[in-house]
């Protein structure tokens, strides 16, 4: 599926990306999800030699069904504000790619920090770059749904992680996404019934 015309983009860091991927995947309005490296400077990236860089799950969206409020929410909903991260490998934040986002960001983080009464670890920072992570790391949770992932890695080719409905599956797999437009969704896909039968016993 192509990317509406007017997507947005909003890319987090949260921990491990795997996690955010399949959280994110599984939401209305996401046409896809992508896991890469960004937030540093070094240059190329990779898992194994990451430099200063940050994993981080971008999401593009259609603005129409889908606001960069609602995102916001399910990124401070899935972590402690409180904690300054581990590492820079996992460590929380929002990298903004318009003055826009940047605003409706810093809103939020200022909600949180007064309703936690301080120290927010939490960061707000430009997006300078951003790199593809590795094949096996996008949409991990799918992947290695046995059978199933390599049925669908084997379906989309080189479009698996740019498919909105891998990036819809890699959440319900996870746990995601609410019982009834997980069932709505599904029994619109023209994925072969053997393959839709066996998303449904792993939800
Ligand atoms: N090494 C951890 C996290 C992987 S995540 C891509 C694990 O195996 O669970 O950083």
């Amino acid at each position: 599926t192509p990317p509406p015309r007017e997507s947005e983009t909003a890319t987090f860091g949260l921990g491990c990306f795997w996690g955010p991927d399949a959280r994110f995947g599984a939401m209305d309005g996401v046409v896809r999800t992508r896991v890469g490296y960004a937030g540093g400077t070094t240059p190329s990236p990779t898992y194994r030699d990451l430099g200063d860089h940050t994993e981080v799950v971008q999401v593009e969206y259609d603005p129409a069904v889908l606001s960069y409020a609602d995102l916001l929410d399910v990124f401070w909903a899935n972590h402690d504000p409180r904690a300054s991260s581990r590492t820079r490998q996992y460590r929380n934040v929002i990298l903004v790619d318009t003055v826009a986002h940047r605003q409706a960001a810093e809103r939020t983080r200022r909600a949180v920090a007064s309703k936690l009464g301080g120290s927010v670890g939490t960061v707000i920072e430009d997006l300078a770059s951003f790199t593809l992570a590795e094949p096996y790391h996008q949409k991990y949770e799918l992947r290695s749904t046995p059978v199933l992932g390599d049925e669908l890695v084997e379906h989309y080719g080189d479009d698996f992680v740019d498919s909105t409905v891998a990036a819809r599956l890699n959440g319900f797999v996870a746990g995601h996404g609410d019982p009834d437009r997980r069932e709505s969704f599904l029994a619109g896909l023209e994925l072969p019934p053997r393959v839709l039968d066996e998303v449904r016993r792993r939800i």
